[in-house]
């Protein structure tokens, strides 16, 4: 991972700081937990992490409301944490990723509290979209566009003026026209920079820009994130001058560092966009994580992604889980079709066969792969939270379907014992379920068949073999019905997606399995939600 297009296949681990370890026992992760877990990531063998934001917020929305771009939440630390957090990951050959909220501050970021202060007419009102309501006495909000997590996406101020916001009201959308929006995040991006990050996360990186006069929806359709067309408030072209200027300034800097992009476009042609030679290095698959388990979609997504990065000369991402989508292991547990969002735990052990299955061949595709804590461990989603201990702004707005956020962040469980399973000494903010003991790392560590050690396996096998996520493209072979097959070099790798056991040539020696394969005469028998690694080598 010395190589200076390192992300080109890097393997990206995201860490979610309130949930990942917590080091003074409030119940809350923080970074110096984080920093002391470091060589368990190490050992793992990623050669990323991308921290969720850690900034000094009111936690509305889980840190992604930000009051403070240049400093730390107390509950996750300080500078001094963040800087000993980022030195220490270096050397032990970990690069950092911080995430970056540019779309909407905190309502309590100094320059929305003075904006509301000053009143309308204040200039200060037009870094954000402060605008009169309509109506008689403009008691209706300025459009029709509703929030994602719910009601509409504006919220009026005691004068009388409306605020945008796209998400909770706590998080106002800035207003990218204004040039002291984007030479105030310029300079935020010199301050992680110079901080010694090796990159940033962009947070709805395709929200940015609105459409000139924030036009109504109209006759769009309600409001989605993915296979709609191109709402005012997504996606708009204006949104990749922003990304040619910071492009600029991140290759002012030494060593490889990069942008990767959360962004929800209608289909990967339009991802592609986003990494352009001369904006992002990469983007999140979304169409991936939403396809179901199943060899015939599976193939089609990889199909398009590859042909979408191919002109742009920018690497495929694959990602299966993050923090705001119900986990793998619980999503292909339920029914194909329930999206990302899934109310029921389903058939867990039929889950989490899929689930292994889907890493495998995950981490043999071309391109770059993310991680999402926890679920090295197989960890299912926690589908019966209580409303008490739920903190998802979504879910209390009723997002409805895509409300259920907290169930994919429950603090990772370390150890047998403890309050918390040694996530911390002083319990965990959100209740970890009994059986996690036994999903935890010291239960699942030197098991030869827990998933933990079959994430170090697959990544230690990546490691030695670099041709693994190297290239942009996959040579198909023929397959059964229900199963993918390809050769990439001297690399063979089969994925029976189907509830039933197929045979298929046994393709050289043997690297790994994520289920049962049982070799006899030049032929392997694969096991139903199994995935076979090979080398011809
Ligand atoms: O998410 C952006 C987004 O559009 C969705 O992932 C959305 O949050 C989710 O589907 C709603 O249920 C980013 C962050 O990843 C998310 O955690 C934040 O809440 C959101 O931006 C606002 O900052």
């Amino acid at each position: 991972a010395k190589r200076s297009d390192w992300w080109r296949d890097a393997v990206i681990y995201q860490v979610y700081p309130r949930s990942f370890a917590d080091s003074n026992g409030d119940g809350m992760g923080d970074l110096e937990g984080i920093r002391t877990r470091l060589p368990y990531l190490r050992d793992l063998g990623v050669d990323a992490v991308w921290l969720s934001p850690f900034y000094a917020s009111p936690q509305a929305d889980a840190g992604y409301d930000v009051a403070d771009y240049r400093a730390v939440d107390p509950m996750f630390g300080n500078l001094l944490d963040a800087d000993a957090l980022i030195r220490d990951a270096r050397n032990l050959g970990l690069r950092t990723i911080v995430d970056l909220v540019p779309n909407h501050s905190s309502d309590q970021h100094e320059w929305f509290k003075r904006a509301v202060a000053e009143g309308p007419g204040s200039p200060l009102r037009e870094r954000y979209h402060f605008r009169p309501g309509k109506g008689e006495n403009g008691e209706l909000p300025p459009n029709d566009w509703e929030s994602i997590f719910g009601g509409p996406a504006w919220t009026r101020v005691e004068d009388g003026e409306w605020y945008l916001h796209l998400f909770a009201p706590e998080q106002p959308d800035f207003n990218w026209d204004h040039p002291a929006v984007g030479d105030e995040f310029r300079s935020i991006l010199r301050f992680w920079l110079d901080m010694g990050v090796d990159g940033f996360r962009i947070d709805v990186a395709h929200g940015l820009v609105k459409a000139d006069g924030l036009p109504d929806l109209g006759s769009h359709d309600q409001l989605k994130l993915l296979g709609n067309d191109v709402m005012p408030f997504f996606d708009q072209d204006g949104v990749h001058e922003i990304y040619r200027q910071w492009r600029l300034i991140l290759d002012e800097y030494s060593g490889e560092r990069i942008f990767v992009a959360e962004a929800w476009t209608p289909t990967v042609e339009r991802t592609a966009n986003y990494v352009r030679p001369d904006e992002l290095h990469q983007a999140f698959n979304f169409q991936y994580l939403s396809t179901a388990w199943d060899a015939e979609e599976l193939r089609g997504v990889i199909d398009r992604t590859l042909e979408a990065m191919r002109p742009v000369g920018a690497p495929a991402t694959w990602v299966l889980s993050n923090h705001d989508v119900t986990r793998h292991t619980t999503r292909f547990a339920n029914p194909p079709g329930l999206g990302t969002q899934i109310r029921t735990a389903g058939d867990r052990e039929l889950g989490l066969r899929r689930a292994r299955a889907a890493t495998l061949l995950m981490l043999a595709l071309p391109g770059s792969a993310y991680i999402y804590q926890g679920e090295e461990l197989g960890l299912p989603d926690v589908v019966d939270l209580a409303d008490e201990v739920r903190q998802d702004p979504a879910y209390f707005r009723g997002a409805g379907q895509d409300g259920f956020r907290d169930g994919c962040r429950v603090p990772i469980p370390w150890a047998r014992e403890g309050s918390s399973y040694g996530f911390g000494t002083g319990g965990s903010w959100l209740p970890q379920p009994p059986e996690w003991a036994e999903l935890s790392v010291e239960a699942q560590t030197g098991d030869p068949d827990s998933t933990l050690e079959l994430y170090r396996s697959a990544l230690a096998v990546r490691r030695e073999r670099p041709d693994l996520g190297a290239g942009d493209a996959v040579e198909w072979l023929r397959a059964p019905e229900g199963v993918l097959a390809f050769r990439r070099g001297q690399f063979v790798c089969v994925a029976n997606t189907s509830g039933e056991s197929v045979t298929t040539p046994a393709y050289g020696r043997l690297l790994l399995a994520s289920g049962e394969v049982a070799e006899a005469d030049g032929d392997a028998k694969v096991a139903a939600d199994t995935t076979v690694w090979w080398t011809t080598a």
